[in-house]
């Protein structure tokens, strides 16, 4: 199941999510070469709105219980530690998508990234919550993911 790329959107020159896709249990990296197949990349969430959009497409697709891979990953600096002033919340990620900056569309679950076992080093969406997690990048409860591509379609 599918969505299609919508055209329109808060960043039109900018890779922004657009496009949420259903299969079986997927890992990032084979979620990156869907999107890749598609022109585009799994995408991050730039700001407010891009979370509300997700927060409210992402059921319609997926249903309330799964997981949505997002264009996330922790940060070199950050891999196997757990949270500490360096490597909390607000600076243990950076957006993967080679567009998405900052962290307006933040909006991590309570007590996350907790980096469990050390190797959560991929962020995910919960659908039904609309917050993020912090899961392993291989992990076979996530079966979603979301891909972005600049507006020219
Ligand atoms: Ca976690």
């Amino acid at each position: 199941m599918r969505t299609n790329f919508k055209a329109d959107g808060p960043r039109p020159s900018a890779v922004r999510p657009s496009a949420i896709f259903k299969g079986t249990a997927i890992t990032l990296p084979n979620a990156e070469a869907k999107c890749k197949a598609e022109g585009a990349v799994v995408a991050g969430l730039q700001n407010k709105d891009e979370a509300q959009w997700m927060g409210s497409t992402v059921p319609t697709v997926i249903g309330e219980h799964g997981y949505v891979w997002l264009g996330l990953k922790r940060t070199s600096l950050c891999k196997g530690k757990v949270l500490y002033s360096k490597c909390g919340p607000l600076n243990s990620f950076a957006w993967s998508d080679g567009s998405t900056v900052g962290i307006s569309g933040y909006r991590w679950a309570p007590g996350e990234p907790n980096n469990m076992l050390g190797n959560q080093d991929c962020g995910v969406l919960h659908s039904k919550s609309e917050y993020m997690d912090d899961m392993a990048c291989g992990a076979d409860v996530v079966d979603s993911y979301v891909c972005g591509k600049v507006a020219s379609f």
